[in-house]
Formats: structure tokens, sequence, C-alpha cells
């Protein structure tokens, strides 16, 4: 035997044949080592002696090419995406994780779904499952599985059939309005979504509530090379009826759509766009949409088509006159019901790229007030009407980390938001893990971590960091421009080791950067901004006059959309990423009063293959996500620790005086049981109501001592001992 883990020494009860039985046992062992080879550990924490990065990547590189995506770090999840469908997935898979611990099934996102469902319910305290990862690492897959999980597997009556399916079907819906094909991701999220799903202690999820963050509005008007608009805009053309299409003027082509092919990829072969259209147009039925509300929400989603059609030409003294299309006929006057001219005429005499920007802009505020209406509407749906005390668990998948050829504000927001989650990971694993050694009075050591509060505070501190200068910037209308704004950046941010532009930039730096760009070293990586557009993406401003038509529509949910505002309200509104700034903040009060798990998601390649692991790409995820730091800290303390009642319960089969039945505390227990499987003094420490081990291998000796006991020795009991 490979004698890294121990030795097991065998006495029998009954002596004879003695020999052959340990050698059966030993070549139990011995396979379970070579699958342990072959397949690698399944958590982390077990890995041999020197742990590095490449035994780290080498052992997810191995589970990975024998299709097993999940991996532990103790309770977090590490999951890398197969970019294939997996066989594991069945109702028959969901069956056999619940009600089973952690380690005793090959991990699984159902396990950790299960685990923090049991927990919720013994504990009756409110959780949430924090999935991060960068563009196209899984995200969204993986809070889908949880979903399905809870919907599917948890106890539950027919009388709350719906509820389930409500709670299922609201992700096509949000995802035909949300998410949209980029290059990193054919289904990338283009909004953040937090769902609470409300548990009712007898009869399961009874309801749920989602909060969601910033759109990236600018889509619906521009989309770069190889990328598209929201779903649901193709979902439409390809999938609506004859009769529907011919309502809303539409014609049954996106390349006649000026919003639809702006990334010349209008199709594309892993989207189905006429049959998700038909489980969208399904799923608005299920989840109590009126018929009068889908007609109008097409109409809307028709009228933005038509709007990015609307042209315009120059008259004689160069100001932009409407082109008398079709597409205003649809607009003005048959399905929103907006008189387009006089919209209009609060920009003219303007010239014409001044118009098709207002055009533009008016576009982009009826779909993202829509998309906010619609998530409104969804919750009223998924809302659970008893107000008897609930507890819940928190899903949050929100747009990954992500890096374009040309970045903007956009981007800004969206790594922002990462970094911010970054920070509560910190936060949140440091806390917990020290409040534990505090707790069960334990000493130890903290181990270092590379901390991005550094880059956070680059970006929100208050009056100081580059949020504060781009609103500042927003505050001069007329004489601050994207390059004010950027000279400003210099001026103030000018030396932080995270911060770089052109013109700060070293010789060599220089070369790879713009005039009109900036740098920032985020913790997953460096990132180019150009500052084009920042301003007005920041300032979003609609003309008062466009609110006042949009309000006499009469479509509803568009005048549901325009509110009344004060004419002379002094107050001006808060910019867009303020408001973002404000809304993560609250985000992250909700989630710190709750208990926290991790899912980190990992893409194997840039090339959206099944089979293909790139150890470079994966390497650098692994560092950013600080899986090695967690995994250190995990290690460094005390690498596991259980319960008493729950570890003797488990292990006391191997001690003949714990077994069958220890009478006297749990603890007292398994002191008789440790001893008696010959634990070295620093191996372990008591806690007040735990069992502190400090080394992998200590656990995994016991748990292979467990797994031969449980399969072979019936009667029979053994001692184990660890080698030093
Ligand atoms: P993301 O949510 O992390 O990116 P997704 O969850 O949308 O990434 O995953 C991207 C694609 O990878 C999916 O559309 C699937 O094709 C595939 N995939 C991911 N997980 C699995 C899985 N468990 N099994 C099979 N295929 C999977 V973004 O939303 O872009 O940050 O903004
Ligand atoms: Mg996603």
């Amino acid at each position: 035997m490979n004698g890294l883990y121990g030795y097991v020494r065998l006495w029998t009860n009954n002596h004879t044949n003695t020999d052959e039985r340990c050698n059966r046992i030993l070549r139990n062992m011995e396979g379970a080592l070579t699958a342990r080879d072959r397949v690698g550990v399944q958590d982390l924490v077990l890995l041999e002696a020197h742990t590095s990065e490449t035994a780290l990547l080498d052992n997810l590189r191995k589970r990975f090419h024998e299709n097993l995506i999940y991996t532990y770090i103790g309770t977090l999840l590490v999951s890398l995406n197969p970019y294939k469908e997996l066989d594991t997935y069945s109702k028959k898979h969901m069956d056999t994780y619940m009600g089973v611990n952690f380690f005793e099934l090959p991990p699984h996102i159902y396990a950790l779904a299960d685990n923090v469902f049991r927990t919720m319910l013994s504990e009756f305290n409110n959780h949430f499952i924090l999935i991060s990862g960068e563009s196209g690492a899984g995200k969204t897959e993986t809070s889908k599985k949880v979903l399905q999980y809870y919907a599917v597997s948890c106890p539950n009556t027919s009388l709350l059939d719906n509820v389930r399916d409500r709670l299922l079907l609201s992700n096509p819906v949000l995802e035909a309005f949300g998410n949209a094909k980029t290059l990193k991701n054919d289904n990338s999220s283009r909004f953040g979504k937090y769902m609470d799903i409300q548990f009712d202690h007898q009869v399961g999820a009874v309801g749920g509530h989602i909060l969601s963050y910033l759109l990236e509005k600018s889509r619906v008007v521009h989309q770069n090379h190889g990328e598209r608009n929201f779903h649901i805009f193709y979902q439409l053309v390809a999938g609506g009826d004859d009769e529907l299409l011919r309502w809303l003027g539409l014609e049954r082509n996106c390349q006649n759509y000026s919003y639809l092919v702006q990334g010349d990829c209008a199709k594309v072969t892993s989207i189905n766009d006429k049959s998700n259209w038909k489980i969208v147009r399904s799923a608005l039925s299920i989840i109590e949409f009126s018929e009068k509300d889908v007609e109008q929400l097409f109409a809307i989603i028709a009228s933005v088509l038509h709007l990015g059609n609307v042209k315009f030409a120059t008259d004689a003294l160069g100001y932009a006159v409407l082109k008398n299309v079709p597409e205003l006929h649809w607009l003005s006057t048959v399905r929103l019901n907006i008189q387009f001219k006089r919209c209009l005429q609060v920009y003219s005499p303007f010239a014409v790229d001044h118009a098709l920007y207002a055009r533009d802009a008016l576009a982009k505020a009826i779909y993202g007030r829509t998309f906010n209406w619609l998530v409104n509407k969804v919750n009223e749906s998924l809302a659970n009407k008893d107000s008897s005390r609930k507890t819940v668990i928190g899903l949050l998948d929100i747009y990954g980390f992500e890096v374009f050829h040309v970045n903007s504000f956009e981007q800004f927001c969206i790594n922002y938001c990462n970094e911010k989650l970054q920070q509560l990971f910190i936060q949140l694993t440091l806390k917990s893990e020290q409040e534990e050694y505090q707790m069960e009075g334990i000493e130890w050591e903290p181990v270092p971590y590379f901390n991005n509060k550094i880059i956070c505070d680059l970006v929100e501190e208050k009056h100081r960091g580059i949020i504060s200068v781009l609103d500042e910037e927003c505050l001069r209308p007329g004489e601050a421009t994207d390059l004010t704004f950027l000279e400003k950046l210099e001026e103030k941010m000018g030396g932080h080791p995270h911060f770089v532009t052109h013109k700060l930039a070293d010789q060599k730096t220089r070369k790879t950067m713009q005039r009109g760009d900036f740098r920032l070293l985020h913790y997953a990586g460096e990132v180019t901004y150009c500052v084009v557009g920042f301003l007005d993406k920041n300032n979003d401003l609609l003309y008062r006059n466009v609110k006042e038509v949009m309000r006499q529509s009469k479509n509803t949910i568009i005048k549901h959309c325009f509110p009344y505002t004060e004419p002379d309200s002094k107050k001006r509104p808060e910019t867009v990423v303020t408001q973002f700034k404000g809304s993560l903040a609250g985000l992250t009060d909700v989630l710190m009063s709750k208990e926290p798990w991790y899912v980190r998601c990992i893409k194997p390649n840039d090339g959206k293959k099944a089979g293909r692991f790139d150890d470079v790409l994966v390497r650098h995820q692994v560092k950013y996500l600080g899986l090695m730091e967690h995994l250190r800290v995990r290690r460094a303390g005390f690498a596991y620790r259980r319960k008493y009642d729950i570890f003797l319960a488990r292990y006391k089969p191997l001690c003949p005086s714990t077994w069958p039945k220890w009478k006297g505390s749990a603890s007292e227990g398994v002191l008789c049981l440790v001893k008696h499987l010959g634990y070295k003094p620093n191996e372990y420490k008591m806690g007040r109501t735990k069992i502190f081990i400090r080394h992998p291998k200590t656990l995994f000796a016991t748990e292979d001592a467990f797994e031969l006991c449980k399969h072979d020795l019936g009667g029979l009991s053994f001692c184990l001992f660890i080698k030093a």
C-alpha cells in the first residue's frame, strides 16, 4: 500500500482466515486508491502533503476528463463548465442526494442544495448561495439546477404545484428579456439577479422574490460584432404566429430590423429561437400574465424594432427631419399610440446624429423600464400571500467578470459588481472562519489573503473614487466631456497601483493603450476601458417632453413605466452608477444577514468546447477566485470540523467501546473513539461543540477505515494507526 495515509492493522474476533480477509480488505483499499489516482480527490482539502496550485489543477483536470465537474473545498463547491449535457441531473439523482451528508456521495450541486436546505430546516434561519465565476463559467446553469432541485425534490403538495411551475418558469421568461448572445457566452446574463426562494417547513418551496440589477440597456440599440440583442426580439420574429406578426406590423426576417443586425449574427446554431418562443409564450400564461398584458408587452417589443428603423433626412438648413417610413404608422397610431413626431419636436432643430441619439435613448428607456415592469409582474405571481414566518434560501446569479477587446461603461459596472462580490466572499470566509475558532475556544493564526478592498475603494470611495469623479463630471453639462473625465482620473488616481492610463503608463504599457483609455488591475485581471460614452451612459437622460408623450400612450405598460414626476423637482436624479452602487450596497446588507454557501464556477476553455481543459485559463481562475487561499485557510487551521454527535454517529463502528451504543456524552464518545484510532494529541482539538482535525489525512484514513468496515468487516473491529 502506498503508505501515505496510514496502514491498517487488523485483528478480528474470529482469528481464522485473518490473512485472507486482510488481503481482501487491502485489495479493496487499493482499488479505492487507484480510483483516486484516476479521478483525483473529491475534496481538495484531502490533497496530499505539499499542496500546490499545480496539484490542485491536476486534480481538477483529472476529474474534468472523467466528467466529474464538481469538487469540494470543505463545503465550498468548485464547478467546471462541461460544455455538454451530463447525465447527472435526473430526478433519480435528485433523490439520491436527498438527506445525505456532504461526504457520503460524490460532490454535486444537489448535495450542496440539499445541505443548505436541511441546515435551514434544522437551524430555522436564512441562507444564500453565492455563485460566482467569469462570463460563461456556468453560474446561470448552476442557479437553475439549484432552483430545479428545490422545486422538484422538496416535499410538496399538489396545491402548490403551480408555485413550483411559476418558480421554474420565471427563468425562461427573464432570460428571454435579460439574456443575450455575447462573444463569451451564447446565453449571457445581461442583468444581475438575486432570488429568494421562500420555504414553509411543512410543505417546501412556497414562493419567491426576485431583485434585478442594472440591465445592460445599451444592447437594445447596439451590439458588437458577433453579439446579439436580447433573445426575446429574435424569438418573436422567428416564433410569433403569422397573425400576431401581422398585427404588430412585423416581418419574419431579422435582417429587416436595424436593431437586430448590428452584430451580424442574428442566427446562432446553439439557439433555437422558435422553440424558445413557445416556451416563453406558455410560461407567460402560467405565470399569470393576462392576454392583454402579453399583447401589450409584445406591442412594446415590436415598437422598439420599429423605432430602430425610423430614419431622418436633412433639411435645407441641415436639421433632421423625420422620413415618412411605415414604421411611424405602427409607432404612432396603431400599437403604442405615441405621437412620435411630438417626441421629436423636442429635439428639433437638431442635426441628424442628435436625432438618432434621441431615438436610441427612447428605445433604451422603453426596453429598460419594461424589463423592470416584467420583473415586478413575475414577483407578483411568485409572492406568497401567507404572512406566517418563512425562511429563505437566496440565490445570487450575476453577470460574470468580463473582458472584451473594447470595454465600456457596461463592463466597468459589471466588473465593479464582481469586485464587490469577491470582497464579500473574502469578508465572509475570513470572518466566519475566525469566528468559529473563537466560538469553539480554539487558537489559530490567520492566513494572509489578497484583499481586493483596495480596488473596491479605488472605484467607489466617497469623494475620491472613480465613481465620484464620474458623477462630478456628469454635473457639468456642456463643459465636461469623456476626456475631461479621463484627465480628472489621471489627476486623482495617478500613482495608484491598480490604475493606469496612456499618459501615466511606462513606455511598454503605453504601446498597448489608446489616449482615451484607462486600465484597472482588477482582482481577476487587467481591463482596459475606453472612456467614450461614459458620461452619457452614466447620465442616461431622457428629455422631459419625451416622458410626457410616453405617459399619454394608450399602452398601459408604457403608461405605468413613465409615471408622472414633479416637473420642477429640484432633486437631480441619481446617476446610473450611483444607483448601482446603492443597490449593490443594499444587496451586501441582505446577504450579510444570511448564512453563506459558495459555488465557484470555472470556465475550462475559451472556445465553449466540451472536453477541453486549458491549463493556463483554469490556473488563472483558480488564482483569482482565491481557491488556494481558501484551501490554505482550511488546511492551516483545522482542515475538518464536525459536530461531536455527527462524528460519533458516523465512525462509532470503528471502536469496540462506542459500538454499537455509546452511553456517555457525544464529546466523551469522540474522545474515546479517536484515542482508539490512534490520533496523536497534536492532530486534533476538542472544541466546545465540535472536534477539529488538523490534517486531512487523519480524517482520510478514518474515512477509509470506515469504508472498509462498511463493506467488509461485519462484526469485525479494527484499529487504525496513522503514520506520522
Ligand atoms: P454564466 O452565467 O456564468 O455566464 P452560463 O451558466 O450561462 O454562464 O453557462 C454558459 C453555457 O455553458 C450554458 O449556456 C451551457 O451551454 C454551458 N453550461 C454551463 N454549465 C453547464 C452544465 N452544468 N451542464 C451543461 N452545460 C453547461 V454570464 O451570464 O455570461 O456571466 O453574464
Ligand atoms: Mg449568467
